[in-house]
């Protein structure tokens, strides 16, 4: 039921799809509550005492005395505990080679605080010291540049909202198992994240070395022991790459690369290569370990695919998901994030019967290219056993396809790239499961 966009007028208390799914606009045009369809006060709100508050009177402890001194650098409050789940495999002898996951079912919004973000590290976070690092551009150059920290900050950087999510992410929804895992969502699809990076654009240093006929690619190489190194077309250099220094306002933090990492907009996460020292302009692919080992596709046919630059277009509802629990039936609120590395997302939808009537979702601002966006639907659960799934299309006309379609065009093992749907099992008794549906 994606029609009347834009209209006014619809029935807030109506449901437009199957499972208890309200048009997504039903509380903002009030009647949702009014007219008592949605029993949504006596739902959620706790009735307040029947005590008249004046001023003076039932005062919290925190109005009668002066609060905490400033800090240099502030934290959250001490009452919140989310963090990174940690996924290693080796802890004894490669403690810093896995993954750091963003805790998604407890963020909101579209941006991943840094702290947050996740992290996947080939060979654990170097500790670089800005003052003795430096970029080099070389190869198919005309003139071979190499620039220090403080020249780097004096050319003009630009800023953009950008989601990085490794090729890797969701994979064990991918092929690999035949049985859905019972893990939390972030453990399935946390390595993705948003921030706003701001850098200089790859072409404003690329025109001054000066790039040769003849050059085609960029082989980009970071400076931490792993020497992760990929090929990237000169066209993504030109077109949208950066060397991002800041993250969300602040420095790249040492995890996402300080002092510099690169930046390649909607291309999978491992050519975004961080801690970057060295830039050489190649006629061909240089085909390093890191693109010929790994982060190739397994065809059908038992071929392997090198190269799929862009992640596909997908979304996830991160509430209600695994890793939570269900409350009382009644009004919940249905929100996830959505991103596509093709352009905008357009669309979301959501099914609350297992992918039997769509509902659309609301997105949220700004509306931009190869940029996360969060959604929201509301939902009346009536305890009944249901199966939540959320489906994204992008403006190049991508949807987001089943586990089953998505699967079909790959080979049994392969897990990158899986931006298949997500269904997630409500069960009477409040439990959230992973399902293969
Ligand atoms: N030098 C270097 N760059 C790297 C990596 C690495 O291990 N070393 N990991 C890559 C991978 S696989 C991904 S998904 C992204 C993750 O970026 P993040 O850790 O900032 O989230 O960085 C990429 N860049
Ligand atoms: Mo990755």
């Amino acid at each position: 039921m994606a029609g009347d966009r834009d209209s006014h007028h619809a029935a807030a208390s109506e449901f437009v799809a199957g499972g208890g799914l309200l048009h997504r606009r039903a509380l903002l045009l009030g009647g949702a509550v009014a007219t008592g369809g949605l029993a949504l006060r006596s739902a959620v709100a706790v009735a307040a005492p029947g005590i008249a508050l004046s001023i003076g009177e039932g005062q919290p402890e925190t109005m009668r005395m002066p609060g905490a001194a400033f800090t240099e650098y502030g934290q959250p409050s001490r009452f919140e505990s989310v963090k990174r789940s940690i996924r290693v495999r080796v802890p004894d002898l490669a403690p810093g080679t896995g993954v750091s996951l963003a805790p998604l079912q407890h963020l909101r919004g579209a941006i991943t605080p840094n702290g947050l973000h996740f992290v996947r590290n080939h060979n654990g976070t170097p500790e670089i010291d800005p003052a003795k690092h430096e970029l080099l551009i070389h190869g198919l150059v005309e003139r071979p540049i190499v620039l220090d920290m403080n020249a780097l900050m004096r050319y003009p950087m630009v800023s953009r909202l950008h989601f990085i999510e490794c090729t890797g992410n969701s994979s064990m929804n991918g092929n690999i198992l035949s049985e859905a895992p019972q893990v939390s969502v972030d453990i399935i699809h946390g390595l993705v994240s948003s921030a706003e990076w701001t850098g200089i654009p790859l072409s404003i240093l690329l025109d001054e070395a000066g790039v040769r006929p003849a050059g085609r690619w960029v082989l980009a190489e970071g400076a931490d022991a792993a020497g992760m190194s990929r090929s990237i077309p000169l066209k993504k250099c030109m077109d949208d790459a950066m060397i991002a220094l800041y993250q969300n306002g602040e420095r790249v933090r040492p995890e996402q690369g300080y002092p510099m990492r690169l930046l390649l907009p909607g291309f999978e996460g491992n050519m975004c290569v961080k801690w970057l020292r060295r830039l050489k302009v190649t006629a061909d692919p240089t085909h390093t370990k890191d693109e010929t080992s790994k982060y190739t596709d397994l065809l059908p046919d038992g071929k392997a695919r090198q190269f799929t630059f862009a992640v596909g277009v997908k979304s996830v509802i991160c509430n209600p998901a695994a890793g939570l629990e269900m409350q009382t039936p009644g009004f919940y609120e249905i929100s996830g994030i959505a991103w596509s590395g093709h352009g905008r997302v357009t669309k979301v939808e959501i099914s609350a019967d297992g992918g039997k009537s769509w509902a659309e979702a609301a997105l949220s601002q700004p509306d931009l290219p190869l940029a996360m966006r969060r959604f929201a639907l509301p939902w009346k659960w009536d305890g009944q056993p249901s199966i939540l799934m959320s489906r994204a299309t992008d403006d190049k006309g991508n949807v987001q396809p089943t586990r089953t379609a998505w699967g079909a065009q790959y080979g049994a093992a392969q897990g990158y790239h899986c931006n298949a749907i997500q269904s997630w099992a409500i069960n009477s008794d409040g439990r959230i499961r992973n399902v293969f549906a």
